[in-house]
């Protein structure tokens, strides 16, 4: 029996409060992330459960119980709050998938930071977009990284204190802190800060068509929601080794790689080490995975090397998998149902909504291909594109709308109240994706409304790579969008128009790739590079990228009327 039971009877007495009670919280009381994620679960008598089994590309294994994980955050909470920071003030995340990233986590909500966790493949523009924006107090680091943030920190005066989890035998600089949590003393009593609902927890940055990436403010009331979805939807119950293959710099790897797990008190499993089919069978087979939260381009990947290698291993522990990131096609639900005896359960939601909206629960019929029906407390439709409102044809095209005000909701973008405003209309909160929905209810995904590249899940804002790629010397005008890949949906294609005394070559192509994989990320980093004598602009002088992106895809073009150059 599935943690959610029937989907209809959910519906019909829903109420957010169930999370509430269920987490022992009364509105108007104190609730602290951290605390509910370490503290709390020790007091429920799971001190010494293991929370966290952490294994690295060496297959060197870490483990961490309830207890160890509620002492190690204590201490981060002592250490940040002994360097002066304070309740507010950002504290960055840069780190791979270590212990002390998702141990730290909980001691930045505890001393009642805010966290901001950053993929750690960033290169130094991206990290410095970010922090510069946030006005970043703080950031803990490990020393292969910290030379990316040496390199900017002269530029941010808010910046005061670079700490280094990993420090030893290398030498630190003025503002470097080493700090080697299995080293110093464990702090075992540490009083959580008192955070309230609405005070402010994480801060995800996230990239939109328009300017560089924004910040989503999200607050420690948002547990309510990653709790229960953890629970009805990724299932986990006590005894499930839980296994999310996220990157805590996205926000499938906080909501679902730590609040959620935590706040559930499983056990959850932890890799970092890159992709490899067998890699990740070995895995699942060593630490006996039973619910499994993963993306479409990864099971691609798997779906690539066919089913063989599935069956050199024993993947029988597993009972329940899951989805996120992009549009997962019908045709890897077919294939996991074959390949692993499970279909993956898709689910959809973003930065900005906290925790899954759409999806498709254990035990509820899976359409292959769909995302699925929205979770009990979320109303979700689809509007029409010009009047914002419903639209109430099955299987007509509209933006997808939700209802403002479930717990983990966005409550602004840092610092860009405007934009924040802008994503509201006629009472809906607009997520710039197009689906439709089916006479069952099923909401079947279509594509994004907007110019953000999904690529393998993750989503690249052209502005941001445009404006990196004009800082090359070479570079006149340029202009970034998703071509399609067979494995990552969609990779960054650039068309470039170059400098007078530059000509197009093979040498400068690459140079150009390298300038951006080392300044933003390899995500970032164009797959294609097209020279172009000029590009197509509107006549107020915009980039059409809208142009470019239907004759990369083969679909029509539409309206070009206000077209500079036609
Ligand atoms: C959690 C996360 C959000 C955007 C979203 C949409 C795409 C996410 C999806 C999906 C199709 C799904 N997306 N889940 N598209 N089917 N199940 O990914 O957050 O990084 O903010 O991305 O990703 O376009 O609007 P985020």
């Amino acid at each position: 029996m599935s943690n959610i039971g029937s989907y209809e009877e959910r519906l019909r007495g829903f109420d957010w409060s169930i999370g509430e009670k269920e987490l022992g919280y009364k509105k108007g009381d104190k609730i602290n992330i951290g605390w509910y994620c370490s503290d709390r679960v020790c007091q429920m008598g799971k001190a010494s459960k293991l929370a966290l089994v952490w294994e690295n590309h060496e297959g060197h294994v870490k483990k961490f119980t309830y207890n160890d994980i509620r002492q190690l955050s204590n201490t981060f909470a002592s250490l940040l709050c002994g360097l002066g920071l304070k309740p507010g003030e950002r504290v960055c995340i840069f780190m791979d998938k270590v212990p002390e990233l998702y141990i730290s986590f909980l001691g930045i909500l505890k001393m009642g930071g805010i966290a901001q966790p950053l993929f750690s493949a960033f290169g130094d523009e991206s990290l410095h977009t970010r922090l510069s924006n946030a006005e970043t107090a703080a950031i803990l680091t490990q020393k292969k990284h910290v030379a990316k943030v040496r390199k900017i920190r002269e530029q941010l005066p808010q910046l005061k204190h670079i700490i280094v989890v990993d420090s030893e035998g290398s030498p630190l600089k003025e503002r470097e802190v080493a700090f080697d949590m299995e080293r110093v003393p464990r702090v075992d009593d540490w009083k959580a800060y008192e955070s309230t609902a609405e005070t402010p927890s994480v801060l995800h940055y996230t990239s939109g068509t328009t300017g560089q990436p924004k910040g989503a403010q999200h607050v420690h009331y948002s547990l309510i929601a990653q709790y229960l979805t953890t629970k009805w939807v990724l299932d986990v119950k006590d005894e499930d080794i839980y296994w999310c293959t996220a990157d805590p710099g996205w926000v499938t790897g906080t909501s679902y790689g730590i609040i959620g797990p935590w706040a559930n008190g499983v056990t959850q499993v932890v890799l970092d080490a890159g992709f490899g089919a067998e890699k990740w069978y070995a895995f699942v087979e060593r630490h006996k995975v039973t619910v499994w939260y993963s993306a479409p381009t990864a099971i691609r990947l798997l779906m690539k090397e066919g089913k063989e290698p599935v069956a050199k291993y024993d993947m029988s522990s597993l009972r329940h998998l899951c989805s996120v990131g992009e549009p997962l096609n019908a045709e890897a639900v077919i294939w996991s149902k074959e390949a692993f005896g499970l279909p993956f359960h898709d689910t959809f939601w973003q930065t900005e909504t906290g925790s899954i909206v759409i999806t498709n629960y254990p035990g509820m019929p899976i359409k292959p291909g769909s995302m699925g029906k929205p979770f009990p407390g979320i109303t979700a439709t689809v509007v029409n594109p010009k009047t914002f409102e419903p639209i109430n044809n099955p299987g007509t095209v509209g933006l997808i709308a939700l209802r403002p005000g479930w717990p983990s909701m966005f409550r602004t973008y840092w610092k860009n109240e405007e934009t924040y405003r802008s994503k509201f209309k006629n009472g809906w909160y607009i997520c710039g994706d197009r689906a439709s929905i089916d006479a069952d209810g099923y909401f079947w995904f279509v594509g994004r409304d907007d110019d953000v590249i999904n690529t393998g899940g993750h989503l690249v804002g052209p502005f941001e790579i445009e404006s990196a790629l004009l800082e090359h010397q070479a570079v006149a005008e340029s202009a970034a969008i998703g071509k399609p890949d067979p494995v990552n949906m969609e990779v960054v294609k650039a068309f470039v128009a170059l400098k007078p005394g530059f000509a197009p070559s093979d040498d400068l192509d690459l140079e150009i790739m390298n300038f951006i994989r080392k300044k933003l990320s390899p995500l970032a980093m164009p797959q294609e590079i097209e020279f172009v004598k000029s590009l197509p602009k509107t006549r107020s002088g915009k980039i059409m990228r809208r142009l470019l992106r239907a004759q990369e895809w083969g679909e029509p073009i539409g309206d070009v009327s206000t077209l500079e150059n036609e």
